[in-house]
């Protein structure tokens, strides 16, 4: 980073002196605001890519015999011919659908976005540790998603063995189409994400631990940069078990191991694979797959605890409590993969630990949704779009926390597993839950981001209209799987004992399309706002934390000559005796105040 340094007066000038060509200003940014920006547009098209797939599988699910025309315009003759979807191409489908929501949008897409943007500004630095690495991290994301998508357009269509890519479907090329290139391009687009999960992961540690300004002590940072630092601990330290886990695989699959593969017989003829274990790959998949449901979640919390605490106009309930939890979560998020694998055979006894550290993990989660509901209690509560789309989050947090409780004890879960009651606990608690945060904290921040503000009202209807559709599309999927519909079908009419479900495949369908169509109120509202909107004020929504205190403008290098100095914690809100109903970490302390919302001797 240059060390041009210019004082706050002069920033606009100094700008306009620092000549960028265009490839260096928006390509090869090593800013961490426009790679931030980078992240979140990538993952807004990623996530409509997504949203689409899962568009047309929920048609083909609630009328599996129908032909749609727009199935054969969006997939084509070879995969839709007549408009009638195939199985291969429904199974290649639900995989990308679900491999791009949850490591593209939300874990590159949401810590991309957010960490970018959030912890050079709110620890007070003035970029990345590493801004050159940090330049990297989105190269590497974003080749990764193009691999991602690009296996839509195989002759034999995209990997398809679900997201998970459990073997031996995925270990064997020959097992079916989606387990030829589409698999092997599934592995290299996923490497290049885990390359790019942990050199960002890195970064943001470092940047926290070392970077913070004078006064910014760990106890005062906001709740969103512990959230960021602690799923960047834990990216770093399961990311690579899946990328041991993914290179296994590509070995088993192009030089002949066996390290998933065994007593495999294809059309009567048996493989020589033999001697390796499917259950392998479970386990590691599984050391990842867990703590990565909290490295969607964490930063989504954080986001949630900034937006309440600003928008109640109260400081958070029980600061210390919920950076305890995220530690904690953060712990037994390493100690609960079994709860994935109760059916594998494993030993009931290790079934039964696994039982007892997930029913461990809810308190924790649950000691976070109460001090989001005692926050809000008795606030002079603004409700804002983003604050909408955060109290949202906390209903499906809570509805998707209780039903893993159930999950969570084995002997229901040998029922439910692989059932749509599975379907419906993450996609509410995680899926729902993340993404109505990451809505909020686009809304939140987008006038930090784009220096614009975006439509409130056009806010209101994309919030409510998303908000009834998610519910509407998932809640009715837990009656589906206790009446034993499994997961990644493609079609139940073979099955009479399911036929008088049809009506709940079909109201979870109309909920998706409804919920569909309000994504892109929010899409026009997001580019036209960028250009468009109302040109945004200083700080807002009167929020205490740093980024606020910044002079409008994107300024090189955040701040004038003189980094900012920290004076007290970020949740000052209506403190009592201050003149105002918020304190900025800028403001000194009065003689007699005490920190940390402790009022006055
Ligand atoms: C109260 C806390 C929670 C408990 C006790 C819990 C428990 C469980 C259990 C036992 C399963 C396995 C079900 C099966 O496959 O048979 C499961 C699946 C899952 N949970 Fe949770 N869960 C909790 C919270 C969360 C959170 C916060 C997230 C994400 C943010 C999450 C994401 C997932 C995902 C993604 C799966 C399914 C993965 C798949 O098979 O595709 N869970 N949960
Ligand atoms: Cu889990």
């Amino acid at each position: 980073m240059s060390d041009h340094s210019h004082d706050h007066e002069h920033a606009e000038h100094h700008e306009e002196h620092h000549e960028q060509s265009f490839i260096s200003k928006y390509v090869f940014s090593m800013d961490h605001k426009m790679i931030a920006r980078q992240f979140l547009i990538t993952a807004i098209f990623m996530a409509v890519a997504a949203m689409m797939m899962s568009t047309l599988f929920r048609l083909q699910l609630a009328w599996p015999d129908e032909k749609f025309a727009i199935m054969n315009w969006l997939l084509g003759d070879k995969w839709a011919p007549g408009g009638k979807m195939s199985p291969d191409i429904y199974l290649g489908l639900v995989t990308i659908h679900g491999t791009i929501l949850v490591f593209f949008v939300l874990t590159g897409g949401l810590s991309g976005t957010f960490a970018n943007l959030l912890i050079p500004y709110q620890v007070g630095a003035r970029d990345m540790a590493s801004p050159f690495l940090n330049m990297l991290s989105f190269h590497f994301f974003f080749w990764g998603a193009v691999l991602m998508i690009g296996g839509m357009f195989l002759p034999t269509g995209p990997a398809a063995p679900g997201w998970t890519v459990y073997p031996p479907l995925s270990a064997l090329p020959q097992a079916m189409p989606g387990s030829g290139t589409g698999m092997t391009m599934w592995l290299i687009s996923m490497t290049l994400f885990i390359i790019s999960a942990l050199l960002a992961g890195l970064n943001y540690i470092i940047t926290v631990l070392n970077l913070r300004t004078m006064g910014m002590t760990m106890m005062r940072l906001p709740l969103t940069v512990w959230a960021l630092l602690i799923t960047a601990v834990l990216g770093v330290l399961s990311f690579p078990v899946l990328l041991s886990a993914c290179l296994l695989l590509m070995f088993d699959r192009i030089i002949g191991t066996s390290f998933y593969l065994s007593d495999i017989y294809i059309n009567g003829t048996p493989l020589e694979h033999s001697g390796g274990s499917p259950v392998l790959f479970q386990h590691l998949f599984w050391f990842l797959g867990h703590p990565e449901v909290y490295i969607i979640i964490l930063p989504a919390l954080g986001l949630m605890s900034e937006i309440i605490s600003t928008n109640a106009r109260k400081p958070i309930f029980g600061y210390k409590a919920m950076v305890g939890s995220i530690l904690v979560i953060a712990l037994l998020s390493f100690v609960v993969w079994g709860h994935h694998m109760f059916i594998t055979g494993m030993n009931p006894f290790l079934g039964s630990v696994f039982v007892f550290t997930t029913v461990l993990i809810a308190i924790p989660s649950a000691v976070k949704a109460f001090n989001y509901i005692t926050t809000l209690w008795k606030g002079t509560i603004r409700f804002t779009p983003a604050m909408m789309f955060v109290i949202g989050a906390v209903s499906t947090f809570i509805t998707g926390g209780v039903t893993g409780i159930i999950l969570a004890d084995a002997a229901l879960d040998i029922n439910l597993h692989d059932n749509y009651f599975v379907v419906a606990h993450f996609h509410i608690v995680m899926g729902l839950s993340a993404i109505l945060a990451m809505c909020g904290g686009v809304y939140h921040w987008f006038p930090k981001m784009f220096l614009r503000m975006m439509n409130k009202k056009l806010g209101y209807w994309h919030f409510w209209l998303t908000f009834i559709a998610a519910y509407g599309v998932f809640f009715p999927q837990h009656f589906l799987g206790l009446a034993g519909v499994p997961r990644r079908y493609y079609t139940n009419s073979a099955f009479p004992m399911f036929e008088n479900l049809i009506d709940i495949e079909k109201m979870s369908t109309w909920f998706a399309i409804l919920g569909a169509v309000a994504q892109f109120i929010f899409v026009f509202n997001f580019f036209y706002s960028i250009f468009r909107g109302n040109r945004a004020p200083k700080n807002p929504w009167g929020s205490n934390t740093l980024e606020w205190t910044v002079e409008v403008g994107h300024h090189h290098g955040n701040w004038g000559k003189h980094l900012p100095v920290v004076h007290r914690w970020a949740y000052d809100y209506s403190k009592p005796g201050a003149k105002e109903d918020f304190i900025p970490q800028t403001v000194p302390l009065e003689p007699g105040e005490l920190d940390e919302g402790k009022g006055y001797h």
